[in-house]
């Protein structure tokens, strides 16, 4: 059967450069429109969102637009005293995702201590099932997204020792593909996002070894489309955020170079909204930060020099995890 591909044409007038003005104020304001629709609608994205908001300006080298003190009071107050995980926002029930999100920010400004730690690796430790697998919150689903934010959490804190990280392993590798590539459980289908975590997660545990490398890395360099840009699966529109999932994971392979580079960065520079600042998913779509952090992240992973280094496990600023003295495993080219 013939595979279709859907892709979009880059107009004209592409910026050569990353628009860092623009992009700095248009996180910056991002945060401070408390009155809004999107930012009343955005409550169950909050601590990810600063996350994803705070990381881009460090990766710009810009400052954020509130003291450490007031980000990691908010973050204080979504901790929820029970059961130790972290909200995406006042009043909501806590999350594994906006857990991490929430060590992620607090690593970066070196900050733990505004937390309770020790409830953090508590609710961790309680959302491992039997399988090896991890639930994201109480409610239940398991998803491989859950095993890297367990893992990485852990990680960050220093206290991989309160999994079990064998089982956790057994359960991701049972969701390896036919194709080499990872869905979010087992049987399900392949793509780049869970690609992202399961790789992240075994780059975390040591466990590259079970990955069929060269299948895989065919696999996600098949995402790039005519126009540069990649798609997270067969059949779909390319997104700059597949720039992240894509590249970190090929970086992780050690295949890296087998994209191409030059036509990447392009549809990456194109993704940018020259007026307001920002990127989107796609050329002339309304932009992010989601998509922001990304798009600057995919770059740096490219090798821009007018960015941070940023970590393809972790997703944060290398000097960070330098910091923090972590070696997640990246295999050689
Ligand atoms: C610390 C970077 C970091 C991540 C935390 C939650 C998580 C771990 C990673 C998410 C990985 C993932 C599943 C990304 C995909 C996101 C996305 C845009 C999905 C869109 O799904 P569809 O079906 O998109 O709408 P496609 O492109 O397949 O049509």
């Amino acid at each position: 059967m013939a595979t279709i591909i859907k892709d979009i044409t880059l107009q004209e007038n592409i910026p050569q450069n990353i628009l860092f003005e623009k992009h700095i104020d248009f996180i910056k304001e991002y945060g401070q429109k408390e009155n809004n629709f999107e930012y009343a609608m955005t409550d169950y994205l909050r601590i990810s969102g600063m996350y994803w908001g705070l990381t881009a300006l460090e990766l710009m080298n810009a400052s954020p637009p509130h003291t450490i003190e007031e980000i990691s009071d908010y973050i204080k107050h979504c901790q929820d005293p029970e059961s130790g995980g972290i909200s995406s926002c006042l009043n909501h029930d806590p999350h594994i995702l906006h857990t991490l999100s929430a060590v992620q920010i607090l690593c970066m400004y070196d900050n733990l201590k505004a937390i309770d730690v020790e409830g953090v690796v508590k609710y961790v430790k309680n959302l491992q099932l039997p399988n090896g697998s991890f639930t994201g919150d109480k409610w239940g689903e398991v998803d491989t997204r859950f095993s890297f934010c367990a893992v990485a959490t852990l990680s960050l804190l220093n206290r991989m020792d309160a999994i079990d990280v064998n089982k956790a392993v057994d359960f991701v590798a049972s969701c390896k593909n036919f194709d080499g590539g990872f869905g979010s459980r087992p049987l399900s289908e392949s793509h780049a996002g869970l690609i992202y975590c399961c790789l992240g997660f075994l780059s975390v545990t040591n466990r590259l070894d079970i990955v069929d490398r060269d299948k895989l890395a065919w696999w996600l360099c098949e995402r790039q489309l005519p126009s540069g840009g990649l798609n997270g699966r067969p059949e779909k529109l390319p997104d700059v955020c597949y720039s992240w999932w894509v590249l970190s994971s090929l970086t992780i392979l050690g295949k890296l170079h087998c994209i191409d580079a030059n036509a990447l960065k392009k549809f990456i520079l194109a993704c940018q909204d020259t007026e307001s600042g920002g990127f989107a998913d796609r050329p002339g779509d309304i932009p992010d930060p989601f998509h922001t952090v990304f798009g600057i992240s995919a770059l740096s992973l490219l090798g821009n020099d007018t960015v941070q280094k940023v970590n393809p496990t972790y997703c944060m600023p290398q000097h960070v995890i330098d910091r923090l003295q972590l070696k997640p495993q990246i295999l050689d080219n």
